[in-house]
């Protein structure tokens, strides 16, 4: 991806990330109760949206229903942070470029195909989409191929349910998603810095993974256009990557799908993308990373765990090299 350093090689957090003491205190407090059980995870859904809702009073509440399979010990990121630092380069590069232009993206009338090698190909629009299965709230974290990270609550369900529902046959083995591609309502595709459109794919058995979410909001709302609105893909042992923004086709192949990432630079970003420390992208290391919102100039990273710390899914990778594929 496209990193931009300091002259100087030192990595400076901006200075919204540097926490006050005070608010560093009551997160101690907080992971301290949320240790001894005094939270309940209904409280830690509250204090993670209270300031989503302050920060956007006309966005649209989703009825969820927290897994307790998917809580994290980790704080949700701000929400001021999960909607102000994104990659969609559909808007533009610079990571405060979604949230400044994304405005323009038209999420209304807005439909999904269904195509290829499935029994049931159908067109699906979002009222469908959040009727096919209850909507789940998970926390999930979420590693960029860039060294950050964070912890997003989002709302959806498991990309099984649409999966069962479309009836695979007997060739389907990769799964393409394919996202909007549109130049009046994103400034980002006169850049040619991918082929457009962003197209991403998984093997069918990582599709079909439990964990797999097809994320139609975060905290307790529908998605912000930012961040893929209004329906995209979360895949959390995976770098960010893989996790495709504001879908419109999800196709079923017999052939491994191209990537946008793969096809812009095969040596860095490979299909499988799996995070991993011990494999170091070809520019940097990948053994640690930054959390974003706690990633003041005396914080120290974090270490970057194997599958982003997902180990269920390791033995969809029996056999495998994961050296080569990366
Ligand atoms: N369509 C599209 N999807 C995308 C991207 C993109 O540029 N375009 N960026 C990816 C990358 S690199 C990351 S890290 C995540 C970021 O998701 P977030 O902004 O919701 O945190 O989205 C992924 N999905
Ligand atoms: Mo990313």
């Amino acid at each position: 991806m496209l990193i931009k350093q300091n002259p100087n090689g030192v990595e400076r957090p901006f200075a919204s990330e540097i926490t006050p003491r005070e608010v560093f205190e009551s997160r101690r407090q907080f992971i301290q109760q949320l240790a001894l059980g005094t939270i309940a995870g209904s409280a830690l859904l509250e204090m993670a949206t209270r300031e989503a809702f302050a920060q956007s009073a006309s966005s649209q509440k989703l009825a969820t229903k927290r897994n307790a399979t998917y809580v994290l010990m980790d704080k949700p990121t701000d929400y001021k942070d999960a909607t102000g630092y994104n990659n969609f380069y559909e808007f533009g590069t610079d990571k405060t470029d979604p949230v400044r232009y994304a405005g323009s993206l038209r999420t209304s009338q807005w439909t999904v195909a269904i195509e290829g090698e499935v029994n049931k190909p159908q067109v699906i629009d979002i009222d469908g989409l959040r009727k096919l299965a209850p909507l789940e709230e998970r926390i999930y974290r979420l590693r960029c191929v860039e060294g950050w990270s964070m912890v997003i609550p989002w709302v959806g369900y498991s990309l099984s349910e649409l999966i069962k529902k479309v009836e695979p046959n007997g060739n389907a083995r990769y799964i393409e998603f394919t996202t909007l591609a549109d130049k009046p309502q994103m400034p980002g595709l006169g850049s040619p810095v991918l082929d457009w459109p962003y197209v991403e794919g998984l093997r069918l058995d990582e599709a079909k993974h439990p964990l797999t979410l097809l994320a139609l909001g975060m905290y307790g709302e529908v998605l912000p256009n930012q961040n893929g609105a209004p329906v995209r893909v979360v895949v959390p042992w995976k770098y960010g990557f893989k996790s495709a923004k504001s879908i419109v086709k999800i196709r079923f192949t017999r052939d491994q799908p191209k990537t946008a990432w793969n096809l812009a630079a095969p040596g860095e970003y490979g299909f499988y993308a799996n995070v991993n420390p011990g494999v170091d992208h070809p520019r940097w290391s990948q053994s640690s990373e930054r959390r974003i919102g706690e990633d003041s100039f005396f914080t120290r990273k974090r270490k970057t765990l194997m599958f982003n710390g997902y180990g269920e899914v390791t033995s969809l990778y029996a056999g495998m090299d994961l050296r080569k594929l990366y």
